[in-house]
């Protein structure tokens, strides 16, 4: 796989590579299935589940403090691209605005044209995380989420949502898309968490 799409990472890079990842070059999108088209105009964030039900627009989010990203970005499939520059809104910020039920330990990621995935509470609401509209100063192109996608950094790349339009808080550990087809549950890259069972 190392040649026209891959390059060896640098010795000074290896240390942010997780093991069995290469370097992309350009960004790779990885979709499964058609990409929506959805207008921010039409766009929306549904809050719901073991929450208060709250629908966000596009002119909410936007009222929201905005903040730049810089983030590494890794896909199980075993490419990675370093230093992705977004912006958006931090899942912290976010998050103030939503009032979660205290039994409330793990959440579903909703999205246009109905991909899912799963994430628990702690692994979501770290300070790193954010809703991203911005990729390299542009506006989010929607083969990579656009209107707006999660960023999970820490977590492979899946679990990052694009074209997020749901947040389901749950009560217990529940299986996303790829999830129920074989991904392990949470999908940490530096310990190689790539497959279940
Ligand atoms: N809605 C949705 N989100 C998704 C996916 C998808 O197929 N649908 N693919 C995931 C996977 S496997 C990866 S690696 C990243 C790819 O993001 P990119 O296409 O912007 O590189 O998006 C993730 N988020
Ligand atoms: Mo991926």
């Amino acid at each position: 796989m190392l040649g026209k799409f891959f390059q060896k990472p640098d010795p000074s890079l290896q240390d942010r590579v997780p093991p069995g990842q290469h370097l992309a070059k350009g960004f790779p999108v990885l979709t499964y299935g058609d990409t929506p088209q959805i207008g921010f105009k039409d766009w929306t964030l549904r809050i719901c589940g073991l929450a208060q039900k709250v629908i966000f627009t596009w002119d909410d989010l936007m009222a929201m403090p905005q903040s730049d990203f810089t983030a590494d970005f890794h896909c199980v499939t075993t490419w990675s691209k370093l230093d992705v520059e977004w912006r958006g809104v931090k899942v912290v910020d976010f998050m103030k605005h939503v009032e979660v039920d205290p039994k409330a330990v793990h959440i579903m990621e909703h999205c246009y044209g109905d991909y899912t995935t799963n994430i628990s509470m702690n692994d979501f609401l770290r300070e790193e995380n954010f809703f991203a509209h911005t990729l390299f100063g542009e506006p989010l192109p929607a083969e990579h989420g656009g209107p707006l996608r999660l960023v999970v950094p820490h977590l492979y790349a899946w679990k990052s949502a694009k074209w997020l339009n749901g947040l389901e808080f749950l009560a217990q550990t529940e299986l996303g898309f790829w999830e129920r087809n074989g991904y392990h549950q949470r999908g940490e890259p530096w310990a190689e968490e790539r497959y279940s069972g």
